[in-house]
């Protein structure tokens, strides 16, 4: 994979873009013939003459989609397959023609026309590949796709394969998975696939850092431009505002721009006039045959102390919720539509901010994100580790490598998330996280990192070095179940300690009821819509005398924004139901409660 060239594929008067979606030939491996698909070599032939293979929409995770449970529970390797034409005009040997997988899920080798083209492992972040020699010009191409999401104990996440030899209650041989994480691990090419063209010298990277001078009326955008490719001699860089008219303009390929009475991005609803502006950063590279890419930027800055987290020099207040990707049929898959109703209804809501609960979301998303002026807390797939070592960290820095260099740019992205809730009561977690922070220090300068904590106080290790303190908590319900009475007390105390114990702020990412839609129960009792609103009505009154009291609470983040489905267990009904909204998107009655209170910072700020 092309580590450095993940600039999002966008069409400009240098490249065309297409993207190969639509329903692929699908086949899986019996899972006492694992590598059935190498020795025959599937991805030389066309699975119609196999037999034996399904459709399979591209993108969406497979698992949903047929009524066949193997292929819904399949851990292993399965294989896609597709026809497509190219253009003869993109023979010309002045272009490059790349290809782009916005994520498959987890591990994946790539053909064309029977030769390797691009092979990746880790999911929920894109991998390209130089397609130019593999591709037949004005005639059919082959692509198949093996993918493997098999979770190993050095892969981030961590799962685990058991052979148990207890042959009374197992059969001889047979296989048990598990991984430590609560969501299903929804599986496939579950994002876009492009073919773009570039001519051969091309724009491959783009960093920007902004600032401000003069008290705020002038912006400072610091950038590089990397160009790959032979014979480059220079950048035009040019800076547009929305009306396209030109504020700024250089001649090299890296630099510093300089913006009067700048338009400062701010996040949605920060009161005053402020909205989320951005500027087109338009590179053309100056030789015979120019490649041009534009990206929106934002200009902000982030600082954070032991009590706040300011944008643009102003404290943020976060009023939002952990999400997942995943609805009905396409489980992760990238869907336009499914996307843009959840910004209409986080806008409802009067939210400000989510964080990518448990793995970085798509491209798209954070796109969005920066449109609306909703603030996002990227965090990595490192949901639950708990067998730290030098393989997981390696697998684990080049995440976040991947994630730095993808997610770098935008002005939503306020802080990176290492890990959700890992074993860091452990000593061993101390220099792993340390190491990890220092990984992604060194990268980004710019934005606070955490990991988020769920260990009781005193037993928690390692966060101590991390910028924020971040805490998910189930007062009432995963403990003291039932005891609505209890949340004040415990909340109240514990984000007071926690904050005393570091001298650091903290975020409440998670904390919630499930709530079955429709389920009521006067008083309350748990898995009733009402028990929901009573543990958040309760929690809120915390938040409040927390911020009276001037314990630095840097904002209130709720688990989850919609139901979501989980693997099959004894505890949850399918799916985790704590959700402000149902899986179909439409509100629980907490909904409406959390809309009045988000309203109220909205109309004081
Ligand atoms: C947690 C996890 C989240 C779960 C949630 C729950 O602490 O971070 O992934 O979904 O609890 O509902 O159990």
């Amino acid at each position: 994979s092309l580590a450095s060239n993940i600039l999002y594929p966008v069409e400009t008067e240098s490249r065309e873009l297409r993207t190969l979606h639509g329903l692929w030939n699908f086949k899986i491996s019996p899972l006492s013939n694992q590598l059935i698909g190498f020795d025959e070599k599937w991805y030389t032939v066309r699975f119609e003459t196999l037999g034996d293979y399904w459709k399979m929409p591209v993108p969406s995770s497979y698992n949903d989609v047929s009524t066949n449970s193997t292929i819904r529970d399949y851990v292993g390797w399965s294989w896609y397959q597709y026809e497509f034409y190219v253009p003869k005009r993109w023979t010309d040997d002045q272009l490059n023609v790349f290809l782009r997988f916005g994520s498959v899920h987890f591990k994946s080798i790539v053909w064309l026309n029977g030769q390797l083209c691009v092979d990746h492992e880790g999911g929920h972040l894109p991998f390209v590949g130089d397609a130019t020699r593999f591709l037949k010009y004005g005639e059919p191409n082959l692509i198949v796709v093996a993918v493997n999401n098999t979770l190993r104990p050095d892969t981030v996440p961590q799962g685990y394969t058991k052979f148990p030899n207890n042959t009374y209650k197992y059969p001889n041989g047979y296989r048990i998975y598990s991984h430590e994480f609560d969501y299903f691990d929804y599986s496939g090419i579950n994002r876009a696939v492009h073919l773009y063209t570039t001519p051969k010298s091309y724009v491959c990277d783009i960093t920007v850092l902004t600032s401000f001078e003069n008290n705020y009326s002038e912006g400072v955008v610091d950038y590089k431009v990397d160009i790959c490719g032979n014979n480059v001699s220079q950048c035009n860089i040019t800076l547009l505002d929305t009306n396209r008219n030109i504020v700024v303009e250089s001649n090299t390929c890296s630099g510093q721009l300089r913006i009067p009475n700048v338009i400062p991005w701010w996040p949605i609803m920060s009161g005053k006039q402020h909205i989320a502006y951005l500027y087109t950063f338009q590179v053309k590279t100056n030789n015979e045959n120019s490649d041009y890419y534009r990206m929106r930027i934002g200009v902000r800055t982030l600082q954070w102390t032991t009590k706040e987290l300011l944008i643009n020099d102003e404290p943020l207040y976060l009023r939002g919720f952990g999400k997942h990707e995943d609805s009905i049929i396409r489980g992760r898959g990238y869907d336009d539509a499914l996307s843009a109703r959840d910004f209409y209804l986080i806008k409802w809501l009067g939210a400000n901010s989510f964080r990518t609960s448990h793995y970085p979301y798509a491209e798209e998303t954070l796109q969005q994100a920066d449109s609306e002026g909703i603030l996002v807390i990227v965090e990595s797939a490192a949901c639950n580790l708990r067998i730290f070592g030098p393989d997981v960290m390696k697998f684990h820095k080049g995440v976040m490598t991947e994630i730095v260099n993808r997610d770098k740019n935008h002005p939503s992205v306020i802080m990176w998330s290492l890990a959700n809730e890992p074993y860091n009561n452990i000593e061993v977690s101390v220099p792993y996280f340390r190491e990890l922070y220092q990984h992604v220090r060194t990268m980004d300068p710019s934005r606070p990192i955490t990991f988020v904590n769920s260990q009781q106080i005193q037993n928690a290790k390692a966060i101590e070095y991390m910028d924020i303190l971040t805490l998910n908590r189930y007062s009432s319900w995963y403990s003291d179940s039932g005891h609505l009475e209890l949340i004040q007390h415990q909340t109240y105390n514990e984000l007071e300690a926690f904050t005393k114990k570091y001298n650091k702020p903290i975020l409440l990412t998670e904390y919630g009821a499930g709530a079955i839609s429709g389920l009521h129960s006067l008083p309350e009792t748990m898995w009733s819509e009402d028990y929901h609103v009573t543990l958040l009505q309760e929690h809120f009154k915390t938040f409040d005398s927390l911020i009276l009291n001037k314990i630095p609470i840097l904002g209130e983040m709720i688990w989850n924004f919609a139901d979501f489905k989980t693997p099959q267990e004894y505890i949850r009904p399918g799916l985790c139901v704590k959700g402000l909204f149902t899986r179909e998107r439409q509100p629980k009655m907490a909904a409406y409660v959390v809309k009045t209170r988000y309203d109220t910072f909205r109309n004081n700020s």
